[in-house]
């Protein structure tokens, strides 16, 4: 029987692009996000593994719950929950910040990852086995000027992500960390609210990342044999040096 993945943001960048790598290497896939028009493409061109979606807010406990616990039997043996979703919004100086940016960081990056995790972590307790993703972020790291909020959600994401393993380690469940630098997704059309011009000036200049270079990491660490756990890995572009340091040309 292929083992089971759930992705949270799947829909888009390093999520879709593991849940594309995990199929081809035998792992079936929850995938999960808001938009669904997305998840309907990803289940037509998924082939040769199974697909599930599911459609919900991070944000929202009551949709999260009603999600996870609308599984089948025979999709409630998690394997892998990788806790992907999430975006910078904004990018300002903390005495300009916008309220609501900051309530959607805190509530998707931080509050969304508890609340699936919470309803995700007894189905692995049941068979002792399991192994939680956390994608964290250098912003998690160190902050940066204007990155503050988001900067403090991906800190979060490291003190939960560090957390988790201290409390889940008697109970069989790996607990890692994936601390990225710059990837090309859709990141920063999010962050700066659909600008395009804004968000490609980001990456002009130098080779960022791009998705599929998370998802071979997160195949490699979902492929250690079950005595080895990658804790922790923080991935830079080459050009990359720090969160502010960026060699461009
Ligand atoms: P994308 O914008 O391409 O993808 C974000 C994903 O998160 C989408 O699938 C989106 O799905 C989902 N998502 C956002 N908000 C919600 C929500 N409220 N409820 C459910 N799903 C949500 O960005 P990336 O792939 O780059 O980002 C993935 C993760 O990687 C994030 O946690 C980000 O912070 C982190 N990261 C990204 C870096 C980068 O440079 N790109 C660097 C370091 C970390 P939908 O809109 O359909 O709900
Ligand atoms: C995404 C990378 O540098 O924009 O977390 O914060 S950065």
């Amino acid at each position: 029987m292929n083992k089971i993945a759930l992705i949270t943001g799947a829909t888009s960048g390093i999520g879709r692009a593991t849940a594309r790598l995990l199929v081809r290497h035998g792992f079936d896939i929850i995938a999960t996000g808001r938009r669904t028009d997305r998840l309907r493409e990803l289940e037509t061109e998924i082939t040769g593994a199974r697909v599930l979606t599911l459609a919900f807010d991070v944000r929202d406990k009551a949709s999260v719950k009603a999600a996870i616990s609308s599984l089948p039997a025979d999709w409630q043996q998690i394997d892998v929950l990788l806790n992907n979703a999430g975006n910078a919004h904004g990018l300002s100086p903390i005495q300009s910040g916008d309220e609501q940016d900051w309530e959607m960081m805190l509530d998707i990056n931080v509050k969304g990852l508890l609340y699936v995790s919470k309803e995700v972590i007894p189905l692995m307790i049941g068979r002792q086995q399991g192994h939680i993703i956390n994608i964290g972020s250098v912003a998690g790291k160190e902050a940066y000027p204007n990155g503050n909020v988001y900067n403090a959600s991906k800190f979060a994401v490291d003190a939960l992500s560090q957390g988790m393993r201290f409390d889940l380690i008697k109970e069989g469940i790996k607990v890692s960390e994936i601390n990225p630098g710059l990837v090309q997704t859709e990141f920063s059309e999010v962050r700066f609210k659909g600008n395009k011009d804004r968000a490609e000036a980001v990456y002009k200049g130098f080779k960022p990342l791009v998705a599929e270079d998370i998802a071979d990491l997160i195949l490699f660490m979902v492929t250690r044999p079950p005595h080895v756990n990658l804790a922790e890995v923080l991935i830079f572009p080459a050009a990359q040096a720090s969160a502010t340091v960026v060699h461009k040309a």
